[in-house]
């Protein structure tokens, strides 16, 4: 085995490995993407290397996992902290906040668009689809007036937030609802367009209507569409 040698379990149309995928093109990381069909069946090294939750992605840095997307966008940050960009902000307050809102994201405002997605009769996806409009409501008033949650470039809450814009776009054309707009939220609509334009992005973003695809395609599992 090489030194550094970098392999990611995850798959295209992950979300969470999005996260892991961005963070190492920011640091420019040259990785072997092992891609995992974790619906249909999870290879033995996935289920070697992730035992307890058994989910992608997982980072496997020569020879050792670490699992868990944004634990392993901090790993990233710190193994390779020379390499451009540093993605957690350095100011202590500054990094506690950060974790503050990813953790937000993902405890409680992607619980609500998983809702929208999943949820079974229009009143139950209007539920959701309104606690998702609130949330995205406050991570506007988060973003102030800046291109990005880390300022003038992408950094830890952009990457945490930033990887469910595909899915965003699925919802939208799916259910007929928009989230992120100009009317509602402008400033987020921006940062949308600044995130995706990104170099460390933009190659690695699916198109939205591959994924629709993808979703219909296990519509079995994805209970509630139409
Ligand atoms: N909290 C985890 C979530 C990972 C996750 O839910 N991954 C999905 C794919 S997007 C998965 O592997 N699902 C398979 C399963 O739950 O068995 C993270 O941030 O890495």
């Amino acid at each position: 085995m090489s030194f550094n040698e970098v392999k990611l379990l995850g798959s295209w149309q992950s979300p969470f490995a999005f996260r892991v995928r961005i963070a190492l093109n920011i640091k420019s990381v040259a990785y072997d993407f092992q891609q995992e069909d974790v619906l249909v069946a999870k290879s033995d090294l996935l289920l070697q290397s992730n035992p307890v939750h058994k989910t992608i992605p997982v980072l496997i840095h020569n020879g050792r996992p670490i699992c868990e997307s944004l634990v392993i966008v901090q790993y990233i940050d710190q193994v390779w902290a020379s390499g451009p960009g540093s993605i957690l902000p350095s100011d202590p307050h500054d990094r506690a906040m950060a974790r503050f809102w990813t953790s937000y994201i993902d405890d409680t405002w992607f619980k609500h668009l998983n809702a929208t997605l999943l949820s079974q009769g229009e009143d139950a996806r209007r539920k959701s689809h309104d606690e998702t409009s609130k949330g995205l409501l406050v991570l506007e008033a988060a973003l102030g007036c800046q291109n990005f949650f880390g300022g003038d470039r992408i950094g830890y809450v952009d990457v945490a937030l930033g990887c469910f814009l595909p899915l965003i776009s699925v919802i939208e054309k799916e259910c007929h609802i928009r989230l992120i707009d100009e009317f509602k939220t402008p400033k987020l609509l921006k940062w949308a367009q600044h995130f995706s334009a990104d170099a460390a992005v933009k190659d690695i973003l699916p198109d939205t209507d591959e994924l629709c695809e993808c979703y219909r395609s296990h519509v079995s599992v994805i209970k509630g569409w139409g």
